[in-house]
């Protein structure tokens, strides 16, 4: 039975991806920060017979006793401070997580294995957002970087250290340059799930408006659940790389808040939707659209959810969600 420890277990991607390991027949071992994480029975639900293990990847120590209690095959680093407009109010603290966290992740191995790194497949959850400013027009592996974020920023170090204890130690380690990816099991901070969400809550009575920040952006956004499928595939190819991962579409915020809306009967969202300063970020990334042919033609991974099934598939989930919830609101006393 492999052994898989996944950091980053109870966001978006460590559920999906915990539960398409389980399917395949591997022990799941999940990183947990904090004394009392809040997720953990959402985790244990989701994936049965998880095991989770306490640690932080802003503390070596613990992160060293993780790999020596699960002795993994696969190591996938999906933990990380991801959400980029929190990355410039707490920008020490994504460096030390979102960058700092995966040299910890990979000395953690490193220490651990005695320098033979030739038995554990490491997975860097790298991003689109190192493209930034693009530099092309999509976006593929050898496109220089140009990160706008201290999030960017963080994730650019990250990957770059992957491909160096690649080279330095023969560690098999792959960085999958991944761009949006989205689900119902997105947190709602971000915008595709804060659109989905108040969508459900105006069609239901619950809300008023969306205040957003820059319409005019547009983002490659594909299903989350596909995109855990490519992290599987790199980690079984005969030599490690790294891979852009997307849908090579892209589309606009209007866009999304047209399909979004309409797929609750509403038109014409003007008188729904406000602007606020507050959601504009100092530096944007105006474009990011991906080449994933290198994934399709090595690793014969291509997306099956198109954008507007997305869009549908999270305005569905919320309004189920939210109906749900107004229901246990009136029954509960
Ligand atoms: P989420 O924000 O949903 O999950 C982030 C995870 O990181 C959570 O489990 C969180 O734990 C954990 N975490 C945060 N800080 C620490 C810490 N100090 N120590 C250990 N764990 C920590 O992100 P996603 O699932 O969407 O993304 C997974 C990874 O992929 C991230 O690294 C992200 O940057 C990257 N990525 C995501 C893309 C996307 O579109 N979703 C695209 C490209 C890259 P807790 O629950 O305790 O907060
Ligand atoms: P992103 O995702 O920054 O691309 O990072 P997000 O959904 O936060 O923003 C996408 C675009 O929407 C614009 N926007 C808003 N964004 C948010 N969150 N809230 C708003 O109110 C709002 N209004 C407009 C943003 O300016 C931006 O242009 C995600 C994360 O998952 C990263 O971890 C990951 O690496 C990248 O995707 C690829």
């Amino acid at each position: 039975m492999p052994r898989a420890l996944i950091t980053g277990i109870t966001g978006q991607d460590g559920l999906y991806l915990g539960e398409l390991l389980t399917a395949k027949g591997y022990e799941v071992f999940g990183l947990v920060r904090g004394q009392s994480n809040p997720k953990i029975a959402t985790v244990e639900r989701i994936i049965p017979g998880v095991q989770l293990l306490e640690g932080d990847l802003t503390d070596l120590s613990s992160l060293i006793g993780a790999v020596e209690i699960s002795q993994p095959d696969e190591v996938y680093n999906l933990g990380a401070i991801s959400f980029v407009g929190l990355s410039w109010k707490q920008a020490e603290l994504t460096g030390e997580t979102t960058g700092m966290g995966v040299l910890r992740i990979l000395e953690a191995l490193r220490i651990t294995a005695g320098n033979d790194l030739s038995r554990v497949r490491f997975y860097q959850a790298s991003s689109s957002e190192m493209f930034g400013k693009v530099r092309e027009t999509p976006q593929r592996e050898t496109t220089p970087f140009h990160p706008r974020s201290p999030y960017g920023v963080s994730k650019t170090f990250g990957h770059y250290l992957t491909v160096n204890y690649r080279e330095s130690y023969g560690m098999f380690a792959c960085s999958g340059m991944l761009f949006n990816h989205e689900s119902p099991r997105r947190g709602i901070e971000f915008v595709t799930r804060k659109i989905s969400r108040g969508v459900a809550r105006i069609a239901l009575g619950l809300q008023d408006s969306i205040t957003l920040g820059n319409l005019e952006s547009r983002r490659d956004w594909g299903f989350a659940g596909d995109y855990v499928d490519a992290m599987w595939r790199m980690l079984q190819q005969d030599e490690p790389d790294d891979y852009v991962v997307a849908t090579g579409e892209t589309h606009s915020i209007r866009e999304l808040l047209d399909v979004a809306f309409t797929r609750v009967g509403i038109d014409d969202w003007t008188p729904y939707v406000r602007q606020d300063p507050r959601f504009f970020r100092p530096a944007e990334v105006d474009i990011l659209v991906g080449d994933a042919s290198k994934a399709r033609d090595v690793l014969g991974w291509k997306p099956t959810v198109t954008f507007r099934e997305l869009v549908e598939m999270m305005v569905d989930a919320d309004l189920e969600l939210e109906r749900e919830s107004a229901g246990q609101a009136l029954t509960v006393p």
